[in-house]
């Protein structure tokens, strides 16, 4: 199975040519000008466009039990709808019940993800500690591919990791060489807060933003940093919402320790007044943790791109249609917390980031999708358009327009939280493993044609980290 992209400009996240990029049996096997191809190659016509790396977004939760309801968006749809996006890999979360096995869990997220339409791995995230968790961890990097922790400071009563579970997993971490993840959000505080609201009777979707206000963020960013910090490990921030907390990650880089931090395309195009919409619906569309911001803080986070303290993008794509949202309707704290986007990402950083000048072409492809596979240790076979490569591409038109919304999107949910916005720049062809998948908006998406992609342990970051513990380990006196 031979396709040849013809006469398209390459971008990659550090350089800009004009290639034809040949691929064979779900791999690059040429990149180059004038490439000859065998006479049944699938040809793409790539002129006057871009050829990139497919996205990779590093946050969904397709299917996701969560607040008694489950996501709609399953590994199917969502992958499709990935595809038509442009974004051709996504990193989802295995999520193990408090008490419950890891490897139990991921056996049964992995049984989920086999109709998935394009490549996939698993963050999986620490929900309880004991023993055994610690040797599951070491087995789920030995042997089934995993090379990063999720711990969710946020769900009290839920998922929430307390400080004693960061300590023993991020510990845990260093030891395997798995970066760990965090939602960094004081659940305690969240708690709190939430049930102060409905004792005053607020219990609209206007109140989810104020029982998690950007200084909850801030600290447990903070917090998750210094521990980190302490132990010598690195910490990777999952969506990163506000100035708060990217300050945070901002201090902690310029000292050199090792942080990364994440940003949806939701956080950095949508403020809080979406919760004051009268319609109870249209706001508890919107109900996502952390929640949308004040404005002010999506132009921190633009900068926090364009910096370089923020590396990737994503879209924390967990989806509750009304009826589900609906579960909420007299206790905010009740709505499903999850919105979608996987489908619109790459368009939307390409519009309100190449087209207004915020991102460089190069940069467009570092934080949609090189970036997240260096940080994962997939790098050079995902993100690249290189000889060796997979074959995971998109052909990018950067005159075509697309009008977002639920009306034509592929997400199986019936809202967009970017409804009516137009944007200039939208993939023209997508392809995944070698294979044309997506093409003037015909989806061939095919459901098992995605593979799970393992994630080894990362030597280079953690040799650097292990020398830095050995030279700062305090030496016993000898008296
Ligand atoms: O917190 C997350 O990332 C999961 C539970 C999805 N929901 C959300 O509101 N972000
Ligand atoms: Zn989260
Ligand atoms: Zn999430």
């Amino acid at each position: 199975m031979t396709l040849l992209i013809r006469g398209g400009t390459v971008v990659t996240h550090d350089t800009t040519f004009c290639a034809d990029v040949l691929c064979e049996d779900g791999t690059i096997i040429a990149v180059g000008p004038d490439l000859d191809a065998p006479a049944d190659a699938e040809i793409v016509d790539a002129k006057g466009q871009y050829v990139m790396p497919g996205g990779i977004d590093p946050h969904t939760h397709m299917q996701m039990p969560f607040m008694g309801a489950t996501a709609s968006e399953d590994f199917y749809t969502g992958t499709a709808a990935a595809l038509a996006g442009g974004t051709t890999m996504i990193i989802d979360f295995v999520i193990p019940n408090p008490g419950q096995s890891l490897i139990e869990a991921y056996r049964t997220w992995r049984g989920w993800a086999e109709k998935a339409a394009a490549d996939y791995s698993f963050h999986v995230a620490v929900t309880w500690w004991a023993d055994s968790v610690a040797e599951e961890m070491g087995t789920l990097v030995r042997e089934y591919g995993v090379n990063s922790f999720k711990h969710f400071m946020a769900y009290k009563n839920a998922l929430m990791a307390t400080d004693d579970i960061l300590v023993e997993s991020f510990t845990r971490c260093l030891e395997l060489g798995a970066v760990p993840n965090v939602h960094a959000e004081n659940g305690d505080l969240v708690a709190h807060l939430q049930q102060k609201l409905l004792a005053q009777g607020i219990t609209g979707p206007e109140a989810h933003p104020l029982s998690r206000p950007p200084q909850v963020e801030g600290e447990a960013a903070g917090r998750a940093i210094r521990i980190a910090g302490t132990l010598g490990a690195p910490v990777y921030l999952v969506h990163v919402s506000t100035k708060d907390a990217l300050d945070e990650i901002t201090t902690a880089r310029a000292s050199g320790q090792v942080v990364f931090g994440e940003v949806l395309a939701g956080h950095l195009l949508l403020d809080d007044s979406v919760y004051q919409n009268e319609d109870w619906a249209t706001a508890a569309a919107y109900v996502m943790s952390p929640p949308f911001r004040p404005k002010g803080h999506q132009e921190a986070l633009w900068n926090g791109l364009r910096s370089g303290n923020l590396q990737t993008t994503a879209t924390d794509h967990c989806c509750f249609c009304a009826e589900q949202k609906a579960m909420g309707r007299d206790d905010f704290t009740k709505i499903p917390n999850g919105t979608a986007g996987v489908e619109d990402r790459m368009a939307l950083l390409w519009d309100a980031g190449v087209n207004a000048g915020k991102l460089s072409m190069q940069e467009f492809v570092a934080v949609t999708s090189t970036n997240t596979a260096k940080i994962f240790n997939l790098y050079p076979r995902k993100g690249a358009v290189s000889v060796g490569s997979d074959a995971d591409l998109v052909v990018w038109d950067p005159h075509g327009k697309r009008n977002l919304s639920a009306k034509t999107h592929h997400q199986n949910i019936d809202f967009n939280i970017f409804e009516g916005l137009e944007v200039t720049g939208i993939p023209r062809h997508t392809i995944s493993r070698g294979k044309l998948v997506w093409s003037d908006g015909e989806l061939r998406a095919e459901s098992g044609a995605g593979r799970y992609v393992d994630r080894p342990p990362y030597p280079g970051l953690y040799d650097s980290l292990r020398k830095r513990n050995e030279l700062a380990t305090p030496k016993a006196v000898v008296r």
